[in-house]
């Protein structure tokens, strides 16, 4: 069988859950670190979007397709459940996350401090005072999400954990979004659950100029 194709630059929240769904199902697989727009990538998804995968002559973009066949198409353990309430839950929390909190917590919230975009090169503190309300209430809701059954989807882990782990990531090192999960007990402690498991410590993104393990 060929070899497995993720196209996505490592730091890409998305990129990683696509690499986390192949750790946890031991698929061997090679990270190809184009980013969004070049050549390789818009030769597959036509908004120019990372990730994008290539097994054999199969091409396929948008990180929970690629989740779903890299699940249906490998042996290992079901990322995605076949439970009817399970899979639905399981959709409605990597759309919810996806199609709404993303927008807050990631591309407003978050890419104000890693790309500033503010006076003196400095992060724009109206965006970002305006947007802390809303990320406040995310958290909160992930918070209560992850309480009952420890996992997002009910009591076992699924791709809507894999989803949200590379965002947290990176959330909580920054200071309301890291105030505001240290402060969510339940998310916290699914958080430091989580990121012991081998597929998140094994696509930590390595800082430019470091080596890849
Ligand atoms: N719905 C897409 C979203 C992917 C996405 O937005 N990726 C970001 C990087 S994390 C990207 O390619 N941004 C460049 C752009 O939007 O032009 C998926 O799930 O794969």
């Amino acid at each position: 069988m060929p070899k497995v194709e993720i196209i996505g630059p490592a730091p890409s929240t998305y990129t990683r859950a696509a690499r986390m769904v192949c750790e946890e199902k031991a698929i061997p697989y090679e990270l190809k670190q184009s980013p969004p727009h070049s050549p390789d990538v818009s030769a597959i998804h036509p908004f120019g979007r990372v990730p994008v995968m290539r097994h054999g002559d199969f091409e396929l973009c948008e990180s929970k397709a690629i989740a779903t066949y890299l699940d249906l198409a490998f042996s290992g353990p079901k990322l995605i459940p076949t439970e009817p309430r399970q899979a639905a839950l399981t959709e409605q929390w990597v759309s919810l996350v996806n199609t709404k909190m993303d927008g807050t917590l990631v591309r407003t919230y978050l890419l104000n401090y890693i790309f500033p975009k503010g006076r003196d090169g400095k992060p724009d503190r109206k965006v970002i005072d305006s947007v802390v309300p809303a990320m406040q209430e995310e958290i909160g809701l992930l918070d209560r999400a992850v309480d009952k059954g420890g996992y997002l989807a009910g009591d076992s882990f699924t791709f809507a954990d894999i989803n949200l782990m590379p965002i947290l990531a990176y959330l909580k090192n920054m200071p309301e979004a890291g105030a505001a999960i240290a402060a969510s007990k339940s998310l916290s402690a699914y958080y430091d659950r989580l990121a012991t498991r081998p597929s998140f410590q094994k696509t930590i993104p390595q800082r430019p100029g470091t080596k890849a393990s």
